[in-house]
């Protein structure tokens, strides 16, 4: 058994079975091992940012990590802005970059780059493997550290990869979250208890089922309002489960919906933050006089905590939040021209139950998740971290991660096209994922921000920088280039009959909505 085998079957063994690459020479040790080691299947993205988006949706719906394959210090740059939308969303998720031979790194070759510092951006643990006889071990403990909600970056010469590895196999040890601290949650409860209006706001776990029914018998106890940060990431939604609302996206709507609160209670996350820093607001839509009070800690569950602050207000059991939750109730199929609210009503009218929903429709999608608390109950999660180009390899991922459950991407048209080559991805597996193109054909959050930022006329050169129509991206041929069946719709008639159609239909799909 060569290093590279010995990390793959570490790996394997840790119930790890797949992994998103995009390969090199300094892989090829690996890229063969995959031909001997059984237990876990590659799977190529044409792109290092699909592999990387893909391991983030994998790990978001798994809640255990998928292993990331990148070649050198160049393909780990083009997937880094994904590794970056997994940080913020705290997946659990192993990257593996490859590096040249150990005796070839000061030569400078042409691909030579400072990996290492790289990873520092976005890894919450990081290695550079030096001797054949540690891969495993590295391997082990990477893992251990990404089971954390976070990434582990291990760096692995390609000289160590091949040589010959005559240790053990290392067994990985289960992450246990430290329990919910009593001082913190007795504070919350008091001031829950002792404040008239109250706001709960929540992100991660807190968001999961078991988080939401917490959250619901709080609620329930004292009456406080829920709610999810603007880019959560994940949220269970439907009838029968907690509904929260989120925390609208511009700072002036965060503010006023934040405003009437006395004290705010946090789980699974710090402060709501501003997206932008614009002149004259704060960086934060709660007031900062007003109290916080995060009840976890960055090593504990928060839906734990949020269970032993139910507790600690003698709050009721399960069966009190039946008030709390929404009936099961669909809307009507729109009819005529379609506009973003049309196809978002549409979309919530068809989606399945169990459906995982992966927005990133920007500007839209906006008025979709509100739409969710009534509908069958789904998976719903979304752009972290603001770095496009998320949706459509996260919605692989996810596919990959539940390949029995149908996938509906709502995919704005200008992040779409940063790593639409995820459509061959689900081409090549035959994946049951429905692309829901947005064609705005422009950059619309942007003329959204000229807007706010007082601009109404904009000058030509400036309308081009947001002007995707010049020459329109003809969405159905891309996709069926990529041996994806497309096709476009105008009308909420047809965009019903398409997507029924696609989602009776396996394998994947895509629909361009012309908005
Ligand atoms: C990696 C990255 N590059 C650039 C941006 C800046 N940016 C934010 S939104 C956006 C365009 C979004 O257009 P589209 O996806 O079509 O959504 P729409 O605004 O039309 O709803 C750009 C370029 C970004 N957030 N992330
Ligand atoms: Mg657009």
């Amino acid at each position: 058994m060569n290093g590279a085998e010995a990390l793959l079957k570490t790996v394997a063994a840790a119930g790890i079975n797949v992994c998103f690459a995009n390969g090199g020479t300094t892989e090829m040790p690996m890229i063969l091992a995959f031909d001997s080691i059984t237990g876990i299947k590659p799977m190529l993205g044409l792109f290092e940012g699909v592999c990387s988006g893909a391991a983030d949706g994998y790990g978001r719906m798994k809640e255990k990590p998928a292993l990331c394959l990148l070649h050198l210090g160049p393909g780990l740059a083009n997937g880094v802005a994904n590794l970056h939308n997994a940080k913020r969303a705290s997946t659990p998720l192993l990257n593996v970059i490859g590096e040249h031979a150990s005796w070839h790194m000061a030569a400078n070759a042409p691909l030579a780059m400072d990996i290492e510092c790289l990873c520092k951006t976005f890894s919450g643990w990081q290695r550079t493997t030096r001797s054949v006889e540690t891969i495993a071990r590295d391997t082990a403990e990477a893992i251990e550290a990404s089971l954390r909600g976070q990434i582990a970056s291990l760096i692995v010469p390609c000289d160590l990869q091949g040589k010959e590895y005559r240790g053990e196999i290392p067994a990985v040890t289960n992450y246990a979250c430290d329990p919910p601290d009593r001082h913190v949650i007795e504070s919350a409860a008091k001031m829950l208890k002792s404040t008239e209006k109250t706001a709960l706001i929540m992100n991660g776990r807190a968001l999961r089922r078991r988080g939401l029914e917490a959250a619901g018998r709080i609620r329930a106890a004292v009456g406080c309002d829920l709610f999810c940060i603007n880019f959560p990431a994940y949220v269970d939604r439907g009838a029968g489960i907690v509904p929260v609302s989120r925390v609208p996206y511009f700072p002036e709507p965060a503010a006023a919906v934040l405003a009437p609160y006395k004290a705010v209670v946090l789980a699974g996350t710090d402060q709501p933050v501003n997206f932008f820093g614009y002149e004259g607001q704060w960086s934060n839509p709660v007031a900062v006089d007003v109290p916080k009070l995060r009840v976890d800690g960055d090593s504990q569950d928060a839906a734990a905590a949020l269970a032993a602050l139910a507790d600690e207000l003698d709050a009721p059991g399960k069966a009190a939040i039946g008030k709390l939750v929404a009936g099961y109730n669909v809307p009507v199929i729109p009819s005529g021209k379609l506009t973003p609210e049309t196809a978002c009503t549409t979309l919530a009218a068809l989606q399945p139950e169990n459906a995982i929903i992966v927005d990133e429709g920007l500007t839209s999608s906006m008025t979709y998740f509100p739409l969710g608390a009534t509908l069958a109950p789904h998976s719903y999660f979304m752009l972290t971290g603001g770095a496009i180009g998320q949706g459509m390899p996260s919605a692989t991922g996810a596919s990959v991660a539940c390949p029995d459950r149908p996938v509906i991407n709502l995919q704005a048209d200008g992040s779409a096209m940063y790593t639409v080559q995820s459509l061959w991805t689900q081409a090549q597996a035959k994946m049951n994922v429905t692309t829901l193109i947005c064609s705005n054909r422009s950059y619309n959050i942007i003329n959204v921000e000229l807007q706010r930022a007082g601009i109404t006329n904009p000058g030509p050169r400036v309308r081009a920088f947001t002007d995707l129509g010049n020459p329109p991206i003809d969405w159905p041929s891309l996709s069926r280039g990529m041996g994806v069946p497309g096709v476009a719709v105008d009308t909420a008639e047809d965009l019903a009959r398409e997507l029924k159609k696609a989602l009776r239909e396996p394998g994947p799909h895509l629909i361009e909505m012309i908005l």
